[in-house]
């Protein structure tokens, strides 16, 4: 169970809500209490349309909760970062693993993450934030996003990433209309094949909202819908923002796969 902490003044669920250091604090101490098993820490948004950060500014809003997160929690830290640089700092600083949802653009990325012997979550995107929910289109998208990150989960193993540090993600709500993601829950079980543990974030994204006619902050229910059903097709790390309603759906989901607790940790 991976729980979001966004230090942002703009995310699309949370934004400023935790950008003071004791707030986010609090927040992550609530998750993991909840039972989150890792913390995703993300200081720019990837909401579409967003405005990209310089990595001076990312990296402040970053190390100014990293330090005091790491001194309080007992859990591992993952940073949702794109940029190697980055990347470098808050590793050098602690933290467990990237979440690179360009999944090694940078291509100083996979060096870094290898030399810190790192977690590496390799996401799916089709375009940038600014751009990617503009007309989206593949003529089949699961084998696009299939032999996407089979090719960046290559590269990561040949820049000397463990294997069994590498989480592979479809990548939902990035460039992708609400067929093109319903198609990539539906094949969850042909990805996790390619042999990774998947990692799945869904938490009130707007397909959510188009299925069910829901506000962002109405999506509770059917996050948990998404949740369990990624659980039950395969996925073996959830990412989400109310942790306590995601954990008690995760275990009904996991009791009914015949699946172990624990299993697809970045550690
Ligand atoms: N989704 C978001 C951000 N990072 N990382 C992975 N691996 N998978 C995801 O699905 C994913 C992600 C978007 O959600 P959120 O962090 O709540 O919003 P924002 O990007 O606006 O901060």
């Amino acid at each position: 169970m991976m729980g979001i902490l966004n230090v942002t003044p703009d995310s699309f669920s949370d934004g400023g809500r935790y950008t003071q250091v004791d707030a986010a604090l609090e927040h992550a101490r609530q998750m993991i209490a909840a039972g989150a098993d890792i913390i995703d820490l993300g200081a720019e948004s990837t909401r579409p349309g967003a405005r990209p950060v310089s990595a001076a500014e990312e990296l402040d809003r970053l190390l100014a909760i990293l330090e005091p997160l790491l001194a309080d929690c007992e859990v591992p830290i993952s940073v949702d970062t794109s940029k190697s640089q980055v990347a470098a700092e808050v590793l050098r600083a602690g933290c467990h693993a990237i979440n690179d949802v360009t999944a090694l653009d940078d291509p100083a990325m996979a060096g870094v993450i290898a030399e810190a012997n790192a977690g590496a979550v390799l996401m799916h995107m089709r375009g940038t934030p600014r751009t990617m929910q503009a007309a989206p289109h593949y003529q089949d998208v699961v084998a696009e996003v299939r032999d996407h990150l089979c090719e960046r989960a290559e590269r990561a193993l040949c820049a000397g990433i463990s294997r069994e540090r590498i989480l592979l993600d479809p990548g939902i709500g990035f460039g992708k209309t609400l067929e093109h993601n319903l198609e990539l829950l539906r094949s969850l079980p042909e990805l996790a094949q390619l042999g990774f543990p998947l990692l799945i974030g869904t938490s009130r994204k707007s397909f959510l909202g188009a299925l069910t006619n829901r506000d962002v902050g109405d999506r509770g229910p059917g996050t948990i819908a998404s949740v369990a059903t990624s659980v039950l097709l395969g996925a073996a790390v959830v990412r989400v923002h109310d942790v306590a309603s995601a954990v008690d759906a995760t275990r009904v989901a996991w009791a009914i796969r015949g699946g172990r607790l624990g299993e697809g940790s970045l550690e």
